[in-house]
């Protein structure tokens, strides 16, 4: 972690797998049970619900990651007991009310993905705004394999990500995709050598802190809504959110001072 990270106080400081630090605006949530490979049990999803209805006030961006060796090793499978038909749909809505607590939450957030990002694990990784994977990151849906299903929204945000014809691949075969594959197959927005992964996604997201709030709220909120409705009710939609987010002080002050040859030009990367 970089130094200028502390540890925050507080309830998120009680979430006891959860390793939460602060710098300036931005968050770090850094899934915290190394031993098991970062396996999430139900405690684990709970404290990721807590924690992201739970976010200072002051936090703009999160970056979340793993403690050791692998990002996340999907559900832990020492509780998977057999549950009942109404426990088993609990359990799967659990994960769907904390993963939505993440993607639809107050601030964008950034995975840093490393080692084995497998099963529930490229679930949490899909809720996620933007994804970083190091050259160490490898990405699988072991579920075929041990004769379950997705169950953390995986079946309805991967698809978006990588198409289903991907997902069938993955889930029916046990093919596993390196960092470069799922590159380019649009699991990761970036892929960066490995150990670098932390250092670009904080860089990431210092740079989505420092937006307007309505900004990360209509991309957040509006834009996938958008990509799901027809044509004409999008091109509606975005009208609305557009005039909204237009109709802000920061809009404004940022519009004039551009207009005003205070702000930056865009330049090429
Ligand atoms: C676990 C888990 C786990 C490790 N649940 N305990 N996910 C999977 O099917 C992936 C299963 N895990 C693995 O394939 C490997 O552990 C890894 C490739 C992730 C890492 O390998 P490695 O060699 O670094 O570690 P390891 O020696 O396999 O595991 C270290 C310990 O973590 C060991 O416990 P120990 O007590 O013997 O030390 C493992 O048992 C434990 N461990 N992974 C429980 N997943 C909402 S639905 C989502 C559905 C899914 O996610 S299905 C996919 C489940």
């Amino acid at each position: 972690m970089s130094s200028d990270f502390t540890p925050v106080a507080g309830l998120l400081a009680t979430l006891d797998l959860l390793a939460i630090s602060q710098s300036g605006p931005v968050l770090h949530l850094q899934l915290n049970r190394p031993a098991k490979r970062n396996a999430i049990s139900d405690g684990l999803v709970q404290q990721l619900h807590t924690a992201f209805v739970n976010l200072p006030e002051t936090v703009k961006a999160v970056v979340v990651s793993g403690a050791g060796e692998h990002f996340c090793a999907g559900l832990d499978l020492t509780e998977l007991v057999e549950r009942d038909m109404q426990a088993a749909i609990l359990h799967s809505r659990m994960w769907h009310a904390a993963f939505d607590a993440l993607q639809f939450g107050r601030v964008p957030v950034v995975a840093v993905l490393h080692g084995a990002v497998v099963g529930g694990g490229l679930e949490l990784a899909a809720a996620c705004q933007i994804r970083v994977a190091d050259d160490t990151a490898y990405f699988g849906l072991p579920e075929g394999q041990r004769g379950i299903f997705v169950g953390g929204g995986g079946s309805v945000r991967l698809p978006r990500l990588m198409g289903v014809a991907r997902m069938t691949d993955l889930m029916l075969t046990g093919r596993v995709y390196d960092a470069q594959e799922g590159h380019d197959a649009g699991l990761v927005q970036y892929r960066v050598p490995a150990g670098q992964g932390l250092a670009k996604g904080i860089a990431l997201a210092r740079k989505i802190a420092a937006n307007a709030p309505m900004t990360a709220f209509a991309v957040m909120q509006a834009l996938p809504r958008i990509a799901e409705q027809s044509p004409g009710e999008g091109l509606f939609t975005e009208a609305l959110m557009a005039a909204a987010a237009s109709n802000t002080p920061e809009a404004q002050d940022r519009l004039r001072a551009f207009l005003d040859g205070r702000a930056g030009k865009i330049v090429k990367s």
